[in-house]
């Protein structure tokens, strides 16, 4: 096999990380031996122990002579554990290819310089651009001090999420429900805004998938106007619930939902809007990298309009429901089709009777 066919591997198993690891990044390792692999690893849930410690431990002595494909650079620092990079050294590992470097300051060239110092071949740049999509939110999180935003809407073949009367389940399929609570469980929170606590009281957890961890529910209400009596309020001990509210919501409501367990974040509002950039500043602080929007309208609007949605799910289900039907988005103010937003098709899937459609952002 190839370089880049292992290098696929270790991405691969970095992916299965995704949603347990923050603030970590979720990274992968394969380490290869005489075209055999004789270790695997990848970050551990709460991002420790790291993916090459994992694989060197599988494949001890084999380690020696052998090269090890890691998905993201190998770390240089001393923080609960030695450096990889010193651990793959130590081990005797002849050669070490990896697919991005990693741009936390502690780390930035300096693993690969460790490595090197060591005496070990490094080769980079393997396998980087799906590792970059892979590690998207770490990236961000790290160079612009947020997470990465993947905006999930369902909708009717003419964008409408339900009829004029509010009737919306269900537009999508169980197939398709199905593969949206597997999408939580790869982010570290799922975010709507107020109005969808509101009119459809959800429990945002991932149910149904032998989840051992569930993602952090956010919810962004800028007057704190939220049910005390509905499933977030309920749950709060057992799921984490964070509220990012205006700073000058009502000392009553702060305190009432502090009783519930949830934890409360004020942020400030511009424009008679919370201020959305400072509220995933908020998030990204917390350690949060990946976050799954499930709506409003109001919400997504927003995102979009500040270029803040980094990956796009639409749903599409084979029904139509006219202009009287609700719109998935609230407005955006775009007069020229030059000031949209626009995302390139990444995947098509066809799901139960609907389709996913996957975008990424461009620019
Ligand atoms: C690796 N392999 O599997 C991961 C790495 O708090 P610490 O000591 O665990 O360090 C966290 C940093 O380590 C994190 O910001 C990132 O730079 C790196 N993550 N490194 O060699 C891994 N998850
Ligand atoms: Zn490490």
């Amino acid at each position: 096999m190839t370089d880049a066919r292992f290098m696929s591997l270790a991405l691969a198993l970095g992916r299965r990380g995704l949603g347990a690891c923050w603030p970590n990044p979720a990274v992968g390792c394969v380490i290869v031996a005489g075209g055999r692999i004789v270790g695997r690893g990848w970050t551990r849930p709460g991002g420790r122990p790291h993916a090459e410690v994992v694989a060197l431990a599988q494949a001890g002595a084999a380690a020696r002579g052998a090269t090890a494909y890691v998905s993201l650079e190998p770390c240089a620092h001393h923080g609960k554990t030695p450096p990889c990079a010193d651990a793959l050294a130590a081990a005797g590992v002849a050669r070490v290819v990896v697919a991005l470097t990693d741009p936390d300051p502690r780390v930035n060239g300096q693993g690969l310089a460790r490595l090197r110092a060591g005496g070990v071949e490094v080769v980079e740049g393997i396998g980087a651009e799906a590792a970059r999509a892979d590690q998207a939110g770490f990236l961000l999180r790290v160079t612009e001090g947020r997470p990465m935003v993947t905006l999930k809407l369902a909708a009717s073949l003419d964008g409408r999420i339900a009829t004029a009367s509010g009737e919306s389940q269900w537009i999508t399929g169980p197939e398709a429900r199905r593969l949206v609570h597997a999408m939580r469980m790869r982010h570290d929170a799922v975010m709507v805004g107020a109005g969808t606590v509101r009119t459809d009281d959800p429990g945002l957890t991932v149910r149904g998938l032998g989840a051992r961890r569930q993602p952090v529910r956010v919810v962004l209400s800028r007057g704190l106007d939220l049910p005390l009596d509905g499933q977030l309020a309920r749950t709060a001990r057992e799921v984490p619930l964070w509220i990012l509210h205006g700073s000058r919501a009502a000392p009553e409501r702060i305190a009432a939902w502090q009783e519930t367990g949830a934890r409360l974040f004020a942020v400030p509002v511009s424009a008679g809007q919370l201020d959305i950039r400072a509220a995933l500043a908020i998030l990204g602080a917390q350690g949060l990298t990946r976050v799954f929007c499930e709506g409003g309208g109001s919400l997504a609007a927003a995102l979009l309009s500040e270029g803040l949605v980094d990956e796009f799910a639409g749903f599409t289900a084979g029904l139509a429901l006219g202009a009287e039907g609700r719109p998935s988005l609230a407005a955006m103010g775009i007069d020229r089709l030059g000031d949209a937003p626009r995302f390139a098709l990444v995947e098509t899937r066809a799901i139960g009777a609907d389709v996913m459609h996957l975008w990424r952002r461009q620019g």
